[in-house]
């Protein structure tokens, strides 16, 4: 049996290693300055802050991570007024950054394969792990907050991105508890009145796994918290939302932590993918009226899912839109992640799964096989039909490689628009910004960095999300390069 993937490698490749290794290297510098070095106009109405969060080390004082999800989270910030941008970037003072920074080597163990110095005996029985916040950032309740999925929030200053501490939510967040780094935003709450609301969960796991769900208040306070148990280790970074469900992937998976114990090898690292168990699909009510039917749990084919893209519900169906992985080689990191033969691991793929909420029947069918990551959606779509989608791409249709392109998909007619950055461009993640008063959809910009090996820094690019053929309307040219990054988010403040 031949994957399409495995077609490619036969063909001439989009990039070269080389290029995309540059992304990998570690920012070391705080810039502040207005961005003056622009190609293309930035639309006038184009006004707020991206906010964009990865990490911005990938070695400590020349010790390199063994997996950049290990690197400390580095906060950008590129606001647009009137036309004119300006770039700020600053690390998360976790106390773990400032211990490092000031030994200038490692000290603690990352989730991802990244061991203190000395072999296994200088990690056996240390079950410490350094907690970072390198994954999202989000500005809600007037807080901007760096998240990490297994370790609670930081706040920083959104204008000056100085570390503020950690965010307790008054509370009701407990010292060590988790809050995940894909919070998803209910444009229109049923249990608020319409007014707009923030879920996010935690996931706390072991034999049984212990998923709380946390929906806060445009105030952003937590004004609903549940916490439920399902069978099983889970190891899940996304979920979706509608106005009635909270759903969950389980991706099968087994969890062995005697390696981790032994200094051997990491927490992430003793995660392994079971190719022929179900894929579990954990569906928990949101409001009163559906939790009288309960927790439901429902299965389909195994893969692995980071993330997904959007969920509807229509009459007795869920629909979700997810990116699936055959195997899981993101989190089994065995070797040198700047070495990854693209073409021996199988790429992300766009899965629409149907939930059958009658007779528990769940229908997986393939949108798109292109290799893609990094989905986004116009936000008052979240939970609700919608007929857009955006991710990176893949330059070539089949194979797996790194993302070069911005891709979007009309789910309604199918068409599909793709602009890429290659040979020399690597994309991340991109987000939709609906234009003030827009009517349709896709009426709007798609923004993203690019990494851009020719020169070894990083762009803000501009996309018409109507009309990708168009090209870039306008490409900021940034003074240095920006590591490639995780998530983030555009707030119009
Ligand atoms: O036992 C649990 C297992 C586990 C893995 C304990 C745990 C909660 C500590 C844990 C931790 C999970 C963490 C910290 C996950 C962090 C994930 C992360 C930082 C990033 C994930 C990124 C995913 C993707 C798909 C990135 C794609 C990137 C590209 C396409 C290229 O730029
Ligand atoms: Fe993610």
């Amino acid at each position: 049996q031949t994957f399409p993937h495995q077609e490619t490698q036969l063909l001439q490749k989009s990039y070269t290693r080389k290029d995309w290794q540059g992304g990998y290297e570690s920012l070391t510098e705080e810039l502040d300055y207005w961005i003056d070095d622009i190609e293309g106009e930035i639309p006038p109405e184009l006004q707020g802050t991206l906010f964009r969060n990865g990490p911005g080390l990938l070695d400590i004082n020349g010790q390199r991570l063994h997996h950049p999800f290990d690197g400390d989270g580095m906060i950008s910030r590129i606001t647009f007024t009137n036309g004119r941008a300006h770039f700020r970037n600053r690390f998360v003072q976790t106390p773990g950054y400032l211990e490092e920074k000031k030994a200038g080597k490692i000290l603690y163990r990352g989730v991802f394969g990244t061991q203190k110095p000395g072999g296994w005996l200088a990690n056996i029985f240390d079950f410490k792990i350094k907690h970072i916040a390198n994954t999202n950032v989000i500005y809600w309740g007037d807080k901007l907050l760096a998240l990490w999925e297994a370790a609670e929030p930081y706040q920083l200053n959104p204008q000056s991105l100085e570390t503020l501490g950690n965010e307790y939510f008054n509370g009701v967040l407990s010292i060590g508890e988790a809050f995940s780094a894909h919070p998803r935003i209910d444009p229109s709450c049923t249990q608020d009145n319409g007014k707009p609301c923030l879920v996010n969960f935690a996931i706390k796991p072991g034999l049984n796994t212990k998923i709380t769900i946390f929906e806060l208040n445009p105030d952003g306070k937590i004004i609903r918290k549940k916490t439920h148990s399902v069978p099983g280790f889970c190891f899940i970074h996304d979920f979706v939302i509608t106005p009635n469900y909270c759903i969950f992937f389980q991706n099968p998976v087994k969890f062995n932590p005697i390696p981790f114990a032994l200094g051997i090898s990491s927490a992430g690292q003793c995660i392994k993918l079971l190719k022929n168990q179900p894929t579990r699909i954990i569906v928990i009510p949101r409001n009163p009226e559906a939790e009288a039917k309960g927790v439901k749990i429902l299965e389909t084919q195994a893969g692995f899912i980071f993330h997904h893209v959007n969920a509807f519900e229509v009459e007795n169906q869920i629909l979700i839109d997810s990116i699936c992985y055959e195997s899981l080689s993101e989190v089994e990191p065995k070797s040198d992640y700047r070495q990854t033969d693209f073409d021996a691991n199988s790429p992300g793929q766009l899965w629409r799964f149907h939930l059958n909420l009658q007779d528990n029947k769940v229908q997986p069918q393939l949108i798109d096989s292109r290799c893609c990551e990094f989905p986004t959606i116009h936000p008052n779509h979240v939970g609700r039909q919608y007929r857009y989608l955006y991710c990176g791409a893949a330059h070539a249709e089949t194979g797996n490689a790194p993302l070069q392109g911005i891709l979007k998909i009309d789910l309604e007619s199918q068409q599909k628009q793709i602009w890429s950055f290659a040979p020399r461009g690597f994309v991340g993640e991109p987000i939709f910004v609906p234009r003030p008063n827009a009517q349709q959809e896709d009426d709007g910009w798609v923004i993203a960095l690019v990494y851009d090996a020719e020169y070894h820094r990083s762009d803000v690019v501009i996309l018409d999300a109507k009309n990708f053929q168009k090209g870039v309307i306008a490409k900021l040219h940034l003074k240095h390069h920006i590591p490639y990054g995780l998530h983030g988010s555009f707030t119009n403040q």
